[in-house]
């Protein structure tokens, strides 16, 4: 979770420095849910992700360097400086984006888990997290009739943080019962109300994961959060008061832990400041990284495009 912070800590500074520009979308406050779910996952599993999903790359393995330089643009990035923050792609940790369209995700991520089982690669587990607002997407809808039906390994991780850019969810679905609209389709379900910190998120998904694993089936996943950010750094947040924001502060991921593994006497202040140099030594050399990194000349910019 701190590692993730402190990234985007420094891409929100780079941003007003214009050294990553067009969308940026942060997934600070958020942490819980990538840290949390990613270690039940092994090598040889798929990641699905959104636009808001350097902490996804991030916690699936993919280098601090690569996700930098891909926000640079550099060619050294992750998508070879194509992609940008919302196009993270990585083959070697099967990190499959990284996905600007709401609801995008998903339907890939049926297709992934098809072709594992097509393919018989016997066990394989495919995880797409989207926001609560992809629910209102046919896209949503198809994926998970289709995985219901055809029995895909798919565990969609809700990440319900209670907004869709300026829309509470309160203010757009008359029942914010999320877990009805998989259960729907026969498929199981789970839900954690109080995901903010680590914890609860890994016992959630660890069990889902398994369940999934074993059972050939697709799960419904939903984890509780909250954005401290704004939806971009476009937003004016004019939508909610800043004292919300505040309060859900207080129940912050990384602080929340923190003061828990303390109580247990299973963490010190020491330990907590090594840590945060750890991670801010990694952002330091990730920074360097993409600063070295190359542009991408002109003559090659239509590699790699197709049209038919
Ligand atoms: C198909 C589509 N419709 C609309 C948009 C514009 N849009 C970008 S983010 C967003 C809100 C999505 O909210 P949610 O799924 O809850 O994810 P969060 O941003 O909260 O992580 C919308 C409507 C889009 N990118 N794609
Ligand atoms: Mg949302």
């Amino acid at each position: 979770m701190l590692r993730i912070r402190r990234l985007e800590e420094r891409c929100a500074q780079l941003y007003g420095e214009q050294k990553i520009r067009g969308f940026l979308h942060l997934y600070i406050g958020e942490e819980a849910v990538a840290a949390g779910v990613m270690p039940s996952l092994r090598p040889q599993d798929n990641v699905v992700a959104t636009y808001r999903e350097h902490g996804h790359a991030l916690a699936r393995g993919v280098p601090a360097g690569a996700i930098m330089a891909e926000m640079f643009g550099k060619r050294e990035g992750c998508s070879g400086g194509r992609g940008g923050s919302m196009h993270l792609f990585d083959r070697a940790t099967r990190f499959y984006g990284g996905n600007a369209i709401v609801g995008g995700g998903l339907t890939l991520a049926a297709g992934l888990a098809l072709a594992d089982v097509q393919l018989q690669r016997e066990g394989c587990v495919t995880a797409c997290f989207f926001g609560e607002g992809a629910v209102a997407e046919g896209a949503f809808h198809e994926s998970l009739n289709l995985a219901a039906l055809w029995r895909l390994p798919v565990l969609f991780v809700c990440e319900n943080n209670l907004y869709a850019m300026g829309t509470a969810l309160c203010a757009r679905r008359p029942r914010p019962t999320l877990c009805a609209k998989a259960a729907a389709y026969g498929m199981a379900t789970a839900r954690r109300s109080t995901a903010w910190t680590c914890s609860p998120c890994t016992q959630a998904a660890h069990a889902a994961v398994a369940q999934v694993r074993e059972q050939r089936a697709p799960l419904f996943l939903e984890l509780h959060t909250y954005r401290f950010r704004a939806h971009s750094m476009f937003d004016a947040e004019l939508y909610r008061d800043k004292r919300e924001i505040e309060g859900w502060k207080q129940h912050g991921p990384i602080h929340t832990f923190t003061g828990r593994l303390k109580e247990a006497g299973m963490m010190d202040e020491a330990d907590f400041a090594q840590m945060d140099r750890e991670a801010m030594q990694e952002v330091d050399e990730a920074v360097a990284f993409a600063e070295a990194g190359t542009w991408e000349r002109a003559e090659c910019l239509l590699d790699d495009v197709v049209a038919r």
